[in-house]
């Protein structure tokens, strides 16, 4: 017991800080979506759904987290992404036709296109 101390210390520690500087992170705070036409994406284990998403332009894309796993959503181009741990909501309104890329910098593998036509 007391030798477990410390460590689920540092761990609670770490994740404050994770969280901390996940927040510090986003580059505006993602409240409410704009009103207009939106996709959403969600977060199911460690998948983005859907993966790949088509909208036409000047759609907002919200992407939510349902489960309690912590996420986020990471632009190739930094153009957009945010924290998103449970709870969270990360949006994007894309107005520019293209393909966008974008990870979970958490979990290998767990990334998502949007194509804006
Ligand atoms: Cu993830």
């Amino acid at each position: 017991m007391v030798t477990m101390r410390p460590r689920s210390v540092v761990r609670v520690v770490l994740f404050a800080a994770i969280v901390a500087l996940a927040g510090g992170a986003c580059s505006s705070p993602q409240g409410t979506p704009p009103p207009g036409p939106s996709a959403p994406v969600v977060t199911n284990s460690v998948v983005f759904l859907p993966k790949d998403l088509a909208i036409p332009a000047g759609t907002t894309v919200i992407w939510t987290n349902p489960t309690n796993i912590y996420h986020d959503v990471t632009s190739d181009d930094a153009s957009f992404g945010g924290s998103l741990g449970q709870g969270n909501v990360v949006w994007h309104t894309f107005t520019k036709p293209g393909t966008y890329h974008y990870v979970c910098t958490v979990h290998d593998g767990m990334s998502g296109t949007v194509t804006v036509h």
